[in-house]
């Protein structure tokens, strides 16, 4: 499906260095994308409601994977999924008597707006699950052929994935059984249905149901595709057997992330699906977690309407850690517009000081598994100084300018 708008991203003087990323798998930082090319796969949003801030936080720490590995000369692959069809879905589809492609093709379409609003570098690949189908089908039964997937006796033609056929399962989530026993259920999972070997195996093919849309799974049979075998069946076709880095929030280690990986792994043979997991936090509201059943999502599309400036948004998104699980706030978002404006005042001063030092050391932050919170502090100091006077450089606030814009994608 399309992709959103891009937008030109500056060129800066000189090259980055390596990325070096927190893997999930590892439990540690490793340097990414050993090759001249990037690889990466990013979960995308299942469109049933609103880009919320969360959604925002997580496409923004993959954008920023994307620009640190362009400014250090790879060529990035960016492919990112669109679940246009799952469960969550038909559900709200149903609840508010309306017609689901409609329903997931006005939020994809707002999704849209609010990447390219957010500066988002889109995806080579924007791909959804209802356009796969067929390619899902078909690596499906590859799986039920290798005996690493079955169909259940009852007659509903569901078929999932044997977990025992996966000698690593577990190796990205570093999980206990009874760990994954207690999440499983609460992310999709259906622990407790009658005739699976395993409690953990997850859905491959949900076969079809009176009411519910269905497509030819040639000797499937009819049905739609499960979750996890979407993600790894789009990221094969697109990115090849391996990628540098599978990306979501951490909310998707397990069981999304595991079961995709292992799927994968049992179709190429190859170990490990990813160089890195790579796993945003996740952003809560005022110190709660933000969930549709508490109704304390901030949409970006509000935002948006209350004429908040989406570099604010972003700003203010990137003051955390990627990593940690943050919150957002009426406070947080007035400190980014603060910070904004003062980098606004800084880039158009006629002179400042050297913007070469700042570039590089922007650059450590960055490398150092996104340090985000690092690179603002920088932009803060050359902006206090620009402004204070200091320096006498005429070309630094243009580089400080193009600075943030190709690397952090706040355009001032
Ligand atoms: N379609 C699946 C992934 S294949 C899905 O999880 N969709 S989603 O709409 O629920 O989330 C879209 C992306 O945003 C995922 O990467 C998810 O991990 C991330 N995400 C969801 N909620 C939050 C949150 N509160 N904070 C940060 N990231 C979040
Ligand atoms: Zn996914």
């Amino acid at each position: 499906m399309d992709s959103w708008a891009g937008h030109e991203v500056p060129r800066l003087p000189g090259r980055g260095g390596p990325l070096m990323l927190f893997d999930s798998a590892r439990r540690g930082t490793a340097a990414s994308a050993p090759t001249d090319t990037g690889t990466m796969y990013v979960c995308g949003i299942t469109p049933y409601d609103a880009t919320h801030l969360g959604h925002a936080a997580t496409m923004i720490t993959f954008d920023l994977i994307q620009r640190v590995w362009r400014d250090a000369g790879l060529d990035v692959t960016y492919v990112q999924n669109v679940t246009d069809i799952d469960d969550p879905l038909l559900e709200r589809a149903a609840r508010d008597g309306e017609d689901w492609k409609v329903l997931a093709m006005r939020e994809t379409a707002l999704f849209r707006e609010d990447m390219a609003a957010l500066r988002i570098i889109p995806p080579e690949h924007y791909v959804g699950a209802v356009e796969s189908i067929p390619d899902i089908a078909e690596r499906v039964l590859t799986l039920v052929k290798e005996g690493a997937a079955y169909r259940l006796e009852d007659g509903t033609g569901d078929v999932y994935f044997d977990i025992s056929a996966a000698p690593r399962f577990g190796y990205e989530s570093h999980l206990s059984r009874e760990q994954m026993l207690e999440i499983f259920p609460e992310r999709g999972g259906d622990p407790d249905r009658a005739g699976k070997r395993d409690p953990l195996d997850p859905l491959l093919w949900r076969g079809v149901r009176p009411d519910e849309p269905s497509w030819p799974g040639g000797d499937l049979g009819p049905g739609r595709p499960g979750w996890h075998i979407e993600c790894a069946v789009i990221a094969l076709n697109l990115l090849g057997e391996q990628v540098d880095v599978q990306g979501g929030g951490n909310d998707l280690i397990f069981p999304h992330h595991e079961c995709s990986a292992a799927h994968a792994e049992l179709l190429t043979g190859q170990t490990p699906f990813a160089g890195h997991y790579v796993h945003a936090g996740m952003i809560g509201l005022d110190g709660e977690k933000m969930s549709k059943s508490r109704g304390n999502l901030v949409f970006v599309s509000r935002l948006r309407a209350d004429q908040v400036d989406p570099m604010a948004v972003r700003l203010a998104l990137m003051s955390g850690h990627y990593r940690s699980n943050r919150s957002w706030s009426d406070g947080l978002l007035a400190t980014a517009q603060d910070r904004l404006g003062r980098w606004r005042r800084a880039g158009a001063q006629p002179c400042g000081p050297s913007a070469e030092v700042f570039l590089a050391s922007l650059r450590a932050r960055l490398a150092d598994d996104l340090d985000a919170p690092g690179a603002l502090a920088l932009a803060d100091s050359w902006a206090e100084a620009a402004l204070a006077g200091a320096g006498d450089d005429p070309a630094a606030p243009a580089l400080f300018t193009r600075a943030l814009d190709a690397l952090l994608g706040v355009r001032l």
